[in-house]
C-alpha cells in the first residue's frame, strides 16, 4: 500500500489513534493547517488493513506517541501521526502524566477517571490547584524513514467538580488560565485554537506537509 508519490495527487496521512474525540478535534485542526488536498484517514478507514494495539510502554508522552505513529506506518505504509496526551497536574509531580487514561484502573473510563483525580486533591486549596494539559505529536514518515515530535501544552486550574459537556476526558474539570469556563465549555473550535492538542499538532504541520511532499 503507498501513499502516492510526494507531491502528487492523492496524498494520503492516517491519524494513529483510535480515541474517536481525538480524530474529531485532530481533523479540525490538521484540516486548518495543511489544506484540501491532503487526505486524512482514520484508523478505521476501509481501504486500510488491520493494525494490531500498541501496548504504550513508553514513560514519556513522546516516546508512546513515536510507538504509536511507527506502528501504524510499518502496518499501512503511509504517513502517519499519533497523539499522546494527558493532564499533569502540579501537587502530584506530574501524574496522572502518561498514566491519564488508566489513572483509576480501566482504560479510557474518563468518568471514573477524572472522580479519582478529584477526590485526590479534594483537601487542596484554590492556589495549589494548577495543572497543564500535555500533547506529544509525532509524525512518522515510512519511505524517508523521517521522525518528528513536537509538544504542545494548555496550562489552567482544576476546578473542584465538572462543568460543561464538551470534549472530554478531563475536559470538565480544566479551566485554561485566563478564562472563567472549563475546556468542556469552549465551543469545540475554541478549545482547538489554545489546546495542547493544537499548538503540538500546528507545531507539527510543516514537518507533515514534507513528508507529503507538499
Ligand atoms: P490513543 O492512544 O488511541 O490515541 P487514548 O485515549 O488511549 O487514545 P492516550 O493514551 O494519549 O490516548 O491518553 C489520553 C488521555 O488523557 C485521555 O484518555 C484523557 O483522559 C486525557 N486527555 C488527553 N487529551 C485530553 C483533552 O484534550 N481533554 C481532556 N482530557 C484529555
Amino acid at each position: 500500500m503507498s501513499g502516492g508519490p510526494p507531491g502528487g495527487a492523492g496524498a494520503r496521512l492516517v491519524l494513529a489513534t483510535r480515541n474517536a474525540h481525538k480524530v474529531g478535534e485532530l481533523r479540525a485542526i490538521l484540516g486548518g493547517v495543511l489544506g484540501g488536498s491532503v487526505e486524512v484517514l482514520a484508523l478505521d478507514d476501509p481501504s486500510l488493513p488491520p493494525v494490531a494495539d500498541v501496548v504504550e510502554t513508553g514513560v514519556t508522552f513522546a516516546a508512546n506517541a513515536l510507538l504509536k505513529a511507527r506502528a501504524v506506518a510499518a502496518a499501512t505504509g503511509l504517513v502517519s501521526v499519533a497523539d499522546d496526551s494527558g493532564i499533569a497536574v502540579d501537587v502530584l509531580g506530574g501524574s496522572p502524566g502518561v498514566f491519564s487514561a488508566r489513572w483509576a484502573g480501566r482504560h479510557g473510563d474518563d468518568a471514573a477517571n477524572l472522580a479519582l483525580l478529584l477526590a485526590q486533591l479534594a483537601d487542596v486549596p484554590d492556589e495549589h490547584r494548577g495543572a497543564e494539559f500535555v500533547c506529544a505529536a509525532a509524525l512518522v514518515a515510512p519511505g524517508s524513514g523521517l521522525e518528528r515530535v513536537e509538544h504542545g501544552r494548555l496550562r489552567g486550574v482544576l476546578e473542584r467538580a465538572p462543568r460543561g459537556e464538551g470534549g472530554f476526558g478531563y475536559d470538565p474539570v480544566l479551566r485554561p488560565e485566563g478564562y472563567e469556563v472549563t475546556c468542556a465549555q469552549l465551543p469545540p473550535g475554541g478549545k482547538d485554537a489554545i489546546s495542547h492538542r493544537g499548538r503540538a499538532f500546528r507545531a507539527l504541520a510543516p514537518a507533515v506537509l514534507e513528508a507529503l511532499g507538499r
